[in-house]
C-alpha cells in the first residue's frame, strides 16, 4: 500500500516537471534549432523561415567564411526540437534548394537520418517554418 502511494507520488512529481518545462520552453514560439547533437551547444529558436542560414549569427564558421565575419548557422544544425503542430523543411543548400527534410517531431541526432548527399549533420543551408494551422 504504501510502496504503490509513493509512486504515485512520484509520478505527480515528474507530471508536474514536464508541465513547468513546457511552460518555460514557450510551446509556440518556434522550432529551436542546435549546434550539437542532444540538443547541446548554441541553440536559436525560428518562428519564420530563412533563404540562406549564414546571415544568421549563430556557433559556426564555413571553410571560406572570413575570419572578421561572425560565425553562422550554414551547415551547422545537429538538432532540432519542433513544438507540437508546427513542421520545418531543412534544405542541403540555399534558397530552398537540393535535398529537403520535413520535420514535424524532435530529431535528437541529424546524424542518423540519411539524405542531404549523406547525413543531414551539420548540412541546412536554408530553412522553411511553417506554424501551427
Ligand atoms: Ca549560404
Ligand atoms: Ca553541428
Ligand atoms: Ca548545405
Amino acid at each position: 500500500m504504501i510502496g504503490k502511494r509513493v509512486s504515485g507520488c512520484l509520478w505527480f512529481v515528474v507530471a508536474l516537471f514536464l508541465t513547468t518545462c513546457d511552460t518555460t520552453t514557450g510551446p509556440s514560439e518556434g522550432i529551436t534549432v542546435y549546434e550539437h547533437p542532444n540538443y547541446g551547444g548554441s541553440a536559436r529558436t525560428f518562428d519564420g523561415s530563412f533563404n540562406d542560414l549564414d546571415v544568421v549569427t549563430g556557433p559556426c564558421r564555413g571553410f571560406f567564411d572570413a575570419p572578421d565575419r561572425p560565425g553562422n548557422w550554414e551547415n551547422c544544425i545537429s538538432s532540432i526540437r519542433i513544438p507540437a503542430g508546427w513542421e520545418a523543411t531543412l534544405y542541403e543548400h540555399d534558397d530552398y534548394e537540393g535535398d529537403g527534410l520535413i520535420v514535424t517531431s524532435d530529431i535528437s541526432d541529424l546524424d542518423d537520418v540519411m539524405g542531404c548527399g549523406g547525413d543531414w549533420d551539420n548540412c541546412a543551408s536554408s530553412l522553411q517554418v511553417r506554424p501551427p494551422r
